[in-house]
């Protein structure tokens, strides 16, 4: 173990002797604090496997040869002040930062009093609120982004602390001034505490570096400058693949040498003090604002992958043999003797209280109960907020006065009422930030101070003036990288942020798909309610654009509607979109807010300004136009269509259509439904994506299941066909569903 630089010589003189003696900054008895537990941790990974091969737990992940630098990264930064995002391999600095080891076994056997997730998820994936360790999930890579976002939220609130009271300054003026007090709000339930000067830890492992969204992560920090530590954890493996196979050039701190703003360490990972001293510094630069640090820590990994791995396999003894002369926790105990700092006895004991330690640890958890099976359904949704409830349900304000002319005011667009209901919103709650591609007016604020240019605010212009209202640390343009905008927004939210983040078109979402199926809409039922993030993803969707083609005509939300946790809205008219946006930014749950381009700025559908407190709760569809003889559920760019189709039925063959627009796809009004098709005993299912396995093939079974005894006639479809949208007019609408398509299903349904 390297030690101080100071002569020792003169060092012990002048600190009266070996007993006083500093390592790396470390204390003797900080020293045999981290052998502690290394020790700890390592043991806990034996009793694991051991437990495992007994069947008493079900899975195993060892944090063997990582004890070292996770150790250090624990007693140089802070529990419950700064903030965490470790892997697997980070059982050591969870143990260094307050977890027990008994909490780690009732993760092992799946406990009901797991304090992680409850049983929900597997060993060594931590989570612990206390100590400001957030939820992990078993993606590599998918934590680090959040940890940017969590960190670039620190830094908001230390900028603007009234934002992080839990209700703004803002809104108890509204209240003052006689306006409504805003009711049901996310903040009631995101209590907010931040430190002006506190850094968020990533850390990830060599393999992992390979992955595009560590990359983003590492742009985005360097960019904002943001006081975040990445910890790559280099054992020189993942799974079987050696870094050579998996880095260009076999080194990730090369790589990663251009990146400016960064303070980089290079350190052996298994020596607790050298460790140590890379992380004061790191945490330091962080602390002073100068911008992120990257340590790059080399280990070991003696125990191969996991317990279903067998390194034999692909590693020989001699590779292997290396490794082994490098154990941190040996090289640590040898270490420890040779300065001294304990002897034999000294070691044994310690090592006897671990291990006496460990079996009560063991004793206890493996008489914990698991959780009852009925309570599995918890938390995947917010516990606090309905966003279907009353609460949810307010009127519009009045209508504008006609102007001094007498003439009515023009109805306002659906684009509009985005607009005036994103900006009511931010005049209202502090937290909200809005950011993604081209949304700012214009990144170069001086244009718009010296007043050169108007500003752009969103390729369809929804955040049009936002930023010149709220300022650009509030409304900001973000790099062009999708994952980046949910996974940033995502830690964001999870430290009590309210991001409405824009995915510019439908078609682009995918590369964020990771950060939306196994984060955003998961985060609260995996850490049993210890974490939420409730942000609000905007996205443009859909075709009918004559000229939109392949890559910006796109549908798909059944894929969303398919992932529990997230709340999937799609208005169809600027009314509602106003009053479903104010519910998704109020509400407490990911909310995927689909906006419809042809929809933007139609005649159909347009409406007065509804005022700062209209919202409409979710899972409430609207009957468009009522009828007895045919039932047709349908929504967004549907509906107009359905509606012109409806329309020329009941004028050719005095057919009476009711018209039922879903507005809310998740979740969606199954009472509307079955009562109108209890009625009229015919039901149509139209929707804009492609036909099957769309998200009509879920309302035709459940109508066909439920509602079979209604029906007079087969439950029928009408979608787009099963291929891509073309560029061409002419091609597009054969593959898009059209009025007269819809108009010949319902004839035919109606005559059945
Ligand atoms: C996105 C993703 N792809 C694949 C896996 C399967 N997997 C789990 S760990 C792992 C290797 C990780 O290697 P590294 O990042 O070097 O970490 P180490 O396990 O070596 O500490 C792989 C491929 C996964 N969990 N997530
Ligand atoms: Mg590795």
């Amino acid at each position: 173990m390297a030690t101080t630089k100071t002569d020792p010589k003169l060092a012990l003189a002048a600190n009266g002797g070996k007993k006083n003696k500093v390592y790396e900054g470390l204390t003797r008895e900080q020293l045999i604090q981290a052998y502690r537990l290394m020790y700890t941790s390592r043991r806990i990974d034996d009793r694991e496997i051991l437990l495992k091969r007994q069947q008493k737990i079900f899975f195993q992940m060892s944090g063997a040869g990582h004890e070292a630098i996770g150790v250090a990264a624990g007693l140089a930064l802070k529990p419950g002040y700064d903030w965490f995002y470790p892997y697997y391999r980070d059982r050591a600095l969870c143990l260094a930062l307050g977890a027990k080891p008994y909490e780690m076994f009732l993760q092992g056997v799946g406990a009901a009093d797991d304090p992680s997730s409850g049983g929900r998820q597997m060993p060594s994936h931590w989570s612990y609120p206390r100590l400001n360790v957030v939820t992990q999930s078993s993606p590599t890579g998918s934590q680090i982004l959040q940890a940017v976002g969590c960190a670039e939220a620190g830094r908001y609130f230390g900028r603007r602390p009234g934002a992080a009271l839990p209700e703004s300054p803002l809104l108890a003026q509204d209240a003052r001034n006689g306006a409504p007090a805003g009711g049901v709000d996310y903040r009631q339930f995101h209590h907010v505490t931040f430190q002006g000067d506190e850094v968020t830890y990533v850390s990830l492992g060599d393999g992992t570096t390979s992955e595009g969204e560590f990359w983003e992560a590492m742009n985005a920090a360097a960019l904002g400058k943001l006081p975040v530590i990445f910890c790559v954890e280099d054992n020189g493996y993942a799974i079987s693949v050696p870094v050579e196979v998996q880095t260009a050039g076999g080194s990730i701190s090369r790589l990663v040498s251009g990146f400016p703003n960064f303070h980089f360490e290079e350190v052996d990972g298994t020596d607790p003090g050298v460790s140590y001293a890379a992380f004061v510094r790191a945490a330091q630069y962080c602390r002073e604002g100068h911008g992120p640090a990257f340590v790059h820590a080399h280990v070991i990994r003696p125990y191969s992958h996991s317990l279903s791995d067998d390194e034999r396999l692909y590693r020989p003894d001699s590779e292997r043999e290396r490794d082994a002369a490098r154990d941190p926790v040996t090289r640590t105990q040898m270490f420890l003797l040779r300065e001294g700092i304990l002897d034999d006895k000294g070691i044994n004991q310690l090592e006897k209280e671990v291990e006496a330690e460990l079996q009560t640890a063991v004793d206890l958890a493996l008489e914990a109960l698991p959780a009852p099976p009925e309570s599995v359904l918890k938390f995947v949704y917010s516990p606090d907020i309905d966003p279907t409830s009353s609460a949810f349900d307010t009127q519009p304000g009045p209508p504008p006065e006609p102007a001094a002319d007498g003439k009515k005011p023009a109805g306002k667009t659906m684009a509009d009422l985005i607009n005036s209901t994103l900006r009511d919103e931010m005049k209202r709650d502090e937290r909200i930030v809005i950011f993604g591609e081209d949304v700012a007016d214009a990144s170069r604020e001086e244009y718009l101070k010296r007043k050169l240019i108007k500003g752009k605010g969103g390729v369809f212009k929804l955040t049009f003036g936002l930023q010149n209202e709220f300022g650009a640390d509030r409304v900001f343009n973000s790099p062009l990288a999708e994952a980046a905008i949910v996974g940033r927004a995502t830690g964001m939210a999870t430290r009590g942020l309210k991001p409405v983040v824009e995915i510019q078109f439908f078609d682009y979402i995918w590369p964020a798909m990771m950060q939306i199926r196994d984060e955003l809409s998961v985060i609260r039922w995996r850490s049993n309610n210890g974490f939420s993030c409730p942000v609000v993803i905007r996205v443009a969707i859909g075709g009918y654009l004559t000229g939109g083609a392949i890559y910006h005509s796109q549908c798909g939300e059944s894929i969303f509607t398919h992932i529990p946790g997230l709340r999937v809205v799609f208005p169809c008219n600027a009314l509602d979109a106003a009053g479903l946006l104010r519910t998704a930014i109020r509400c407490d749950d990911p909310v995927l807010f689909l906006e419809h381009k042809r929809l933007y700025r139609e005649p159909f559908g347009r409406g007065a300004y509804p005022g700062p407190e209209y919202m409409i709760p979710f899972g409430k569809a609207k009957i468009v136009q009522p009828g007895t003889d045919l039932t047709v559920i349908t929504y967004g760019a549907v509906v107009p269509r359905a509606l012109q189709a409806a329309q020329k039925l009941e004028r050719e063959q005095g057919v009476k259509v009711e018209l039922i627009d879903l507005r809310c796809l998740n979740p969606f009004d199954w009472d509307t439904i079955a009562a109108s098709v209890g009625k009229t005993n015919r039901v149509l299912v139209a929707y804009e994506d492609t036909l099957s396995w769309g998200y009509g093939a879920e309302i035709a079974a459940r109508i066909a299941d439920q509602l079979f005894d209604h029906l007079d006639a087969p439950v029928r479809r009408v979608a787009a066909k099963d291929c891509f949208v073309p560029y061409q007019p002419i091609l597009e609408d054969a593959i898009l569903p059209q009025p007269n398509d819809l108009f010949l299903a319902m004839k035919d349904l109606a005559g059945y």
